[in-house]
């Protein structure tokens, strides 16, 4: 596996060699996924979640060139502000470090570096997947094949409706990512609590979660990622008429625009943003802070079972 440094001496570092919870977080969400000013302050909410729900977070990014594991507030700031910063697949690191890029990495590389310094545990928002028109345009997150490969539980609200939903769960399947619902068996649509596609198991505790990711171990099968897909409640979900209006309105402006590769993502991303004015991103940073809490939660009681 490959090796990525995790300075010495951090809070991070001392956690994870006392066997104390972590949980990783993304930070293609904080420099492309929310916007600005907002994205700084909710970046500091998510660690907060972590915080106070008993795990110590560990915020991922590039900064000029060296891969953090935990950034610090400057750090976090620095990526939060600066335009553009890069957004970081796995293929990207490497050409990022060499560089000495500044550089925010998306659920692919995020995972990958976590994993690689044995952090078990990560929250986001939403995963990326496979893209409606994908059949022409192949545009396939690499967050799909990095999870096929990467030891990771992944607490997410499912995938936008920006993309084919139902592609994305069968190329999971085939991939062999597990995906369990919270509480539900019914995968959950990012904005809307329900995308109305079916989910094979439910998990009802972070204990439970506990409890699978050591059966995975013992199994041997716990070579690649797990999906814990964690609703929004139905009260706090994006009106479903405002949801369906404004991702029509979305999907032709990409067309129009002619937006294509990493930067589809994004745009949809600010379009939502922008034509809620605004209910998009509260219900936005919702789901991220819930995933937060749930995330920090598995992460203490896999650390009680000594996982
Ligand atoms: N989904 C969201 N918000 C995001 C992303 C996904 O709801 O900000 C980000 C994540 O970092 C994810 C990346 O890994 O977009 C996927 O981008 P692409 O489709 O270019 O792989
Ligand atoms: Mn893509």
């Amino acid at each position: 596996m490959t090796t990525f440094h995790i300075r010495p001496g951090t809070e991070v570092a001392a956690a994870l060699r006392d066997g104390r919870p972590v949980v990783a977080l993304e930070s293609t969400i904080v420099s492309h996924g929310l916007p600005r000013p907002d994205n700084l302050r909710v970046a500091r909410e998510i660690e907060q979640t972590v915080r106070d729900a008993g795990a110590v977070p560990a915020t991922i990014g590039m900064v000029d060139g060296e891969l953090v594991v935990g950034l610090d507030d400057d750090q976090l700031t620095r990526l939060a502000t600066v335009d553009p910063v890069a957004k970081l697949s796995v293929r990207d690191l490497a050409v990022a470090a060499a560089t000495g890029a500044d550089g925010a990495t998306t659920v692919a590389a995020t995972s990958a570096v976590a994993a690689a310094v044995g952090i078990g545990v990560f929250a986001t928002g939403g995963l990326g997947g496979v893209h409606r028109e994908a059949a022409q345009t192949f545009d396939e997150s690499a967050d799909l094949v990095t999870l096929a490969r990467t030891p990771i539980t992944v607490v997410c609200a499912g995938v936008k409706s920006i993309l084919d939903v139902g592609a994305t769960l069968e190329r999971l399947e085939t991939l062999g990512v597990g995906v369990v619902g919270y509480r539900t068996r019914r995968f959950p649509g990012f904005y809307l609590t329900d995308s109305g596609f079916d989910l094979d198991w439910s998990v009802d505790s972070p204990e439970q979660v506990a409890e699978v990711l050591a059966a995975r171990e013992q199994h041997g099968v716990h070579r690649g990622g797990l999906i814990v897909a964690n609703p929004l409640p139905v009260d706090e979900q994006l009106d479903p008429a405002l949801h369906d209006r404004t991702l029509t309105e979305g999907l032709a402006r990409l067309g129009r625009d002619g937006v294509t590769g990493k930067a589809v993502t994004p745009f949809l991303l600010a379009h939502f943003h922008t034509a809620t004015e605004g209910a998009s991103l509260a219900v936005n940073v919702r789901i991220i802070l819930r995933n937060a809490d749930l995330a920090a939660r598995i992460a203490v009681a896999s650390a009680r079972r000594g996982a």
